[in-house]
């Protein structure tokens, strides 16, 4: 082989390296670098005869990862935290000569306040960032082995850990990376994921996320403080999400984007924007403990939404209901970028009636309550879209309720989109639904619910500008009878394409 032939060979290996990442640019210059984890299957958990395993890591049981993320090559830095945060909840800041202590993980910081730091950079527009799952976690750790580490040498050569580490975390990175671009997946921190903890069961899982509530929140992958074994692949440990340890940190999940836009052209050249929204699986209602949370968001369930469609980036607006019914009902008619109101269920029946009639490909309907409170959510567990909020202060830069209204309701899109890019999901005015109103029936898990086949109210979502923040929650439910009409009250369109 020439040497034009080996340069040409490392090139395209550099381009593959390059392409199979993501580096997010933080305030203040810093960078978030993201490995890209392929999809895969795995046996999740240790095998009986693993040295010092613990009963917990069993049974093992065949995992499959569907879709491929992108998962943090580093725990998340204390430099990377103060951009984001503004502070350092850090111990270990200690200076040691030849370390820039602010390349250290950070410490401290409970499950809670990892939700926090993801809140921050989702409202700073960075992506769709989160925990991994426990089963990601693993699945990414082991990086194709199913030996107790992902390394077959001494585990201080690839690890910080208790004899070794001088009781303190170290730079992030120094140990080297598993086959996936990963580093300190073992040691230094142990690093918090996004389930709550409960025990294995044998059966195969795709995708899981863990109970719908728990007490603790699992932490993976051990820590400077611990023994090597604690170290291992498949050790669990957990812990109350308010709590902080100088051995816990965290690492993120960057999911990618949803770049999937389409356009209806209405008459008058007015244009409706959609986002493809992908199919999935997503927990429906909300846990006894959230603020503001009603009786009939219980009991929670798993609903699978088993195909992607496209839904309204906006809610309808007035511009686009003349364009499609020749005539405006709306109260707050000053602007036609508000979002048309004074519009019954079946009023919004003959508008997808006469929007079908325009022939612009595939049909037009209302959400179901299911596809609206997942595209809501958009991948988030939490009371709102963007985090839990419980004191309600980020709230008013997502949504329009009331006290921050003025009394009526304003143009779509002025406040802050979802994961998912979808404005007003929150607050504006209320959204028809497909469904008739009913409890939730039990806690069964279901696929593409419908809603009951008769009843006397339509369901609506999200709250309005007329609403106090807990209306406005992913899961809280509402309804009105099919021909009542609200200043508060509008719609948003999904589009099945064939
Ligand atoms: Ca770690
Ligand atoms: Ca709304």
């Amino acid at each position: 082989m020439n040497i034009f032939m080996m340069l040409a060979m490392l090139s395209n290996l550099l381009m593959e390296e390059g392409s199979s990442g993501q580096t997010i640019d933080l305030p203040g210059g810093s960078k978030m670098e993201f490995a890209s984890i392929p999809p895969g299957s795995f046996m999740m958990g240790s095998p009986d005869e693993e040295a010092n395993r613990d009963a917990d890591e069993g049974p093992q049981h065949q995992v499959t990862i569907s879709r491929g993320y992108y998962l943090g090559r580093y725990e998340v830095t204390q430099r990377q935290w103060i951009a984001v945060m503004g502070s350092n909840p850090s111990v270990f800041r200690q200076s040691v000569e030849g370390e820039d202590p602010l390349d250290r993980p950070v410490d401290s910081v409970s499950w809670q306040d990892a939700q926090r730091f993801i809140e921050r950079l989702h409202v700073l527009g960075l992506g769709r960032f989160r925990l991994p799952t426990e089963a990601e976690w693993e699945y990414a750790a082991r990086a194709g082995t199913t030996s107790p580490y992902a390394f077959s040498s001494d585990v201080h050569q690839f690890a910080w850990a208790n004899s070794r580490s001088m009781a303190r975390t170290h730079p992030v990175g120094q140990k080297g990376s598993n086959a996936w671009g990963l580093s300190d997946m073992h040691g230094n921190v142990w690093e918090w994921c996004s389930d709550w903890y409960a025990p294995y069961t044998a059966d195969r899982a795709v995708d899981p996320t863990g109970p719908p509530s728990g007490k603790d929140k699992v932490f993976r992958g051990g820590s400077w403080y611990d023994f090597p074994y604690v170290l291992r692949s498949a050790n669990r440990h957990r812990h109350a999400p308010d709590l902080g340890f100088t051995s816990i940190g965290f690492r993120l999940v960057l999911d990618p984007p949803i770049a999937d836009e389409r356009v209806a052209n209405l008459p008058g050249g007015i244009a409706m924007r959609f986002v493809s929204i992908p199919a999935g699986e997503f927990t429906m209602g909300s846990p006894s403990t959230e603020v503001g949370r009603a009786p009939d968001e219980a009991p929670m369930h798993r609903v699978t939404i088993s195909r992607s469609f496209l839904i309204g980036v906006y809610e309808v607006t007035q511009a686009q209901w003349m364009a499609v019914m020749g005539e405006n009902p709306s109260v707050f008619f000053d602007d036609p970028s508000n979002p048309v109101e004074m519009v019954s269920w079946d009023d919004s029946q003959e508008f997808l009636r006469r929007l079908n009639a325009l022939n612009l490909g595939g049909t037009f309907r209302l959400p179901t309550e299911a596809e609206w409170e997942y595209a809501a959510r958009a991948g988030s567990t939490t009371a709102f879209g963007f985090g839990d909020d419980p004191e309600f202060r980020l709230l008013q830069q997502h949504a329009w309720f009331y006290s921050r209204a003025e009394g009526r309701s304003h143009p779509v899109g002025l406040k802050k989109p979802n994961a998912w890019g979808l404005y007003d999901m929150h607050g504006g005015v209320w959204e028809w639904c497909s469904d008739w109103f009913a409890p939730f029936a039990d806690d069964q898990a279901v696929t593409d619910p419908q809603g009951p086949a008769t009843g006397t109210h339509r369901v609506i979502r999200g709250g309005s500008w007329f609403n106090e923040p807990e209306a406005l929650r992913s899961a809280n439910r509402h309804r009105h009878s099919r021909d009542s009409r609200q200043t508060n009250l509008g719609l948003r369109v999904v589009w099945i394409l064939p």
